[in-house]
């Protein structure tokens, strides 16, 4: 009742200026009225659909004590309308907000790479831009936001239209109600200010980018449209692929088809009253995708009046004792670990070519996997992997000590990995979600994650779940006894001997011993190396010391029988706050195969020769 009779007083005062709208609808509409914007959706394949991007410069005003959500004693204003308004002629009260004198940023970018002034800028800013629209009737408009980071509120012609909380999953907002045919603007608000009760926390080891650093679009699809769906090969069945579509809006049943023409494959039903179609498609002749073959079909889906086509691979993954099969054999993940950090300029990575350099080094390097940490990639990414022919660990950002006692946290942590899986569950490149990285070993941080295990099992059955975990040592020996091993299908560790301890040679003389019997993954080892900074292999920060390390891993690794995949710590140099060694990291972890820069470092060519000769790693 209250949207339409919003919608109504909308459509009734589009016709005034934005400042007279402000006004009446301070007077006319309840705070709560105004406030109550709809919780953003997930929608599969949003980048597959026809959009109206919103990329591109959009005013900016940074506000560092958030006035413009809270008011003099702090209370969180129930509208940002304000915000929202030109400066008009008469106007009673002051226009300190006004966009059109302020400087741009562009997006998708993060802003501290963009200004100076920003670059440890954490807190709220501002964001606006005027966009043409002409919506059809019958159809919804979705507001899409590739990320923000961390907490961000959007505005449509001074409706809100919602807010979203997770800096590196992308959300819809429904903005149907506030569109108009012919000029319109939007208002966001981006805080990346870091929380003791946010996911991520307050320590991580990487640059808090903040903004909207993902791209921003509108997609118009009909009134009952696909949001989302589940299109794979069956691990039970063979030559069967399967999976769900859903069918948001639909009343009484819409017709939906799935339709593979390459393998002459289509199914039709009608979606059962929630709106779901659940198929099973028998197909001859189908080409698996893997890293040597990456081979991806034109997927069609129909429901109605919308369609939407996608590109998506076929395998199966699975486990068997110790092994990992991809395509029912075993394979070995010849890995590395991967930031999004933007390859030469530095920053959020958010482009095709950006994932495409970054994974192209990884597979000049001998990989057929990467590691995507710490925290959900970008589509971008995810497509480059599929095309490419590089399997892919996804991680959600539960990263060292979070508040595992606190419910609204774990609350948080399930929409990211809901986001995550809703959005990228149609990649083949994808075999891993991976719960949390480096978690202390305790009974609450265990509850937690396994109840996201559980989450992401059921919603995604087809993958395998996997963590980095902690080490402990004793003497010589790695002990691999964390509680949390039971939750996982794969076991993942991180290690730095030669670096946070001991020396690259202690490897030489280290055992391993591991409580579960799974398949184990060195998700991280290495150590810092400045390009160009050269000495003995004694010498710390030097490429000959990072090298060493790396050499001395090989043999160590080897003598672990359950050893499935690697992927040290990292391709390349990233921004972190916590690396302020002056001449040497300048606020750049280091421990980079490559700088950011795109230059090469000796231990790159050492890991290339060992991945090349596959003389690290095997597969049973
Ligand atoms: C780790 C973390 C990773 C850090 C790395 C380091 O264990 O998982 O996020 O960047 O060590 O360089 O210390």
């Amino acid at each position: 009742m209250k949207k339409h009779l919003l919608n109504r007083l909308y459509v009734r005062y589009a016709a005034l200026s934005h400042a007279k709208i402000a006004l009446a609808a301070l007077a006319l509409l309840s705070a709560s009225f105004v406030s109550a914007a709809p919780a953003p959706i997930v929608i599969t394949g949003a980048d597959m659909r026809p959009s109206t991007s919103l990329n591109g410069n959009w005013a900016s005003i940074v506000d560092p004590y958030f006035s413009g959500l809270f008011s003099f004693h702090h209370e969180e204003k129930k509208n940002g309308w304000f915000l929202n308004r030109k400066a008009q002629p008469g106007d009673a009260f002051p226009t300190e907000y006004d966009y059109a004198k302020a400087p741009t940023l562009k997006v998708p970018s993060d802003w501290n790479t963009q200004r100076d002034s920003l670059f440890f800028y954490e807190g709220p800013v501002w964001y606006e831009r005027y966009f043409t629209y002409q919506p059809k009737d019958h159809t919804r408009t979705y507001l899409h936001i590739g990320a923000a980071n961390y907490r961000s509120w959007f505005w449509v012609n001074g409706q809100k239209v919602c807010e979203h909380e997770g800096g590196y999953t992308s959300f819809n907002c429904d903005v149907t109600a506030a569109v108009h045919a012919g000029a319109n603007f939007v208002v966001a608000a981006v805080d990346n200010t870091r929380h003791e009760d946010g996911v991520p926390t307050l320590e991580t080891d990487w640059w808090n980018y903040g903004g909207l650093t993902r791209a921003v679009s509108l997609i118009q699809v009909s009134e009952a449209f696909i949001d989302q769906y589940d299109v794979h090969l069956s691990r039970t069945e063979s030559n069967t692929i399967e999976g769900w579509v859903h069918v948001e809006g639909v009343q009484n049943g819409a017709k939906v088809e799935v339709a593979i023409p390459e393998l002459k494959a289509k199914a039709t039903a009608e979606a059962d009253t929630t709106g779901r179609f659940v198929f099973h498609l028998k197909v001859e002749g189908l080409e698996r995708w893997s890293p040597d073959s990456p081979k991806l079909y034109k997927v069609q889906l129909r429901a109605g009046q919308d369609a939407i086509e996608d590109q998506i691979g076929f395998r199966t993954v699975e486990t068997r004792g110790t092994q990992i099969l991809l395509n029912g054999k075993p394979v070995f993940l010849r890995g590395v670990s991967v930031h999004a950090e933007a390859p030469y300029r530095t920053g959020r990575a958010n482009t095709d070519k950006d994932a495409e350099t970054l994974l192209g080094w990884a597979k000049e390097m001998g990989c057929n996997f990467v590691r995507l940490a710490h925290y959900p990639h970008d589509e971008t990414m995810l497509r480059a992997a599929d095309r490419m022919g590089v399997l892919v660990w996804s991680e959600n950002p539960v990263y060292w000590a979070l508040q595992f006692d606190n419910p609204k946290v774990l609350a948080k942590a399930e929409q990211q990995l809901d986001e995550e899986i809703g959005t990228s569950r149609n990649h083949a490149a994808i075999i891993l979600w991976s719960m949390a990285n480096e978690t202390p070993n305790t009974e609450p941080r265990t509850r937690f994650i396994t109840t996201l295990a559980s989450r992401a099992r059921t919603l995604d059955s087809t993958r395998l779940i996997t963590a980095a975990l902690l080490v402990r040592a004793e003497g010589h020996t790695k002990i691999v006894d964390d509680a949390l091993g039971k939750a996982l299908d794969v076991v993942g560790v991180n290690e730095y001997i030669g670096w946070y301890e001991q020396q690259p040679e202690t490897a030489d003389v280290t055992e391993w011993r591991i409580d579960y019997q799974k398949p184990l993954i060195v998700s991280e080892f290495g150590g810092d190396a400045k390009a160009g900074l050269h000495g003995k292999e004694s010498d710390r920060w030097t490429e000959e010391y990072q090298a060493s390390i790396y050499r001395h891993q090989f043999g160590m690794l080897n003598k672990i029988p359950q050893l499935r995949g690697m992927s040290p710590w990292v391709l390349m140099d990233f921004r972190s706050p916590n690396r302020p060694l002056a001449g040497i990291q300048d606020e750049f972890n280091r421990k980079g195969l490559i700088s950011d820069q795109g230059q090469k470092k000796q231990a790159y060519f050492i890991l290339q020769k060992a991945y090349q000769e596959k003389s690290v790693g095997r597969a049973e």
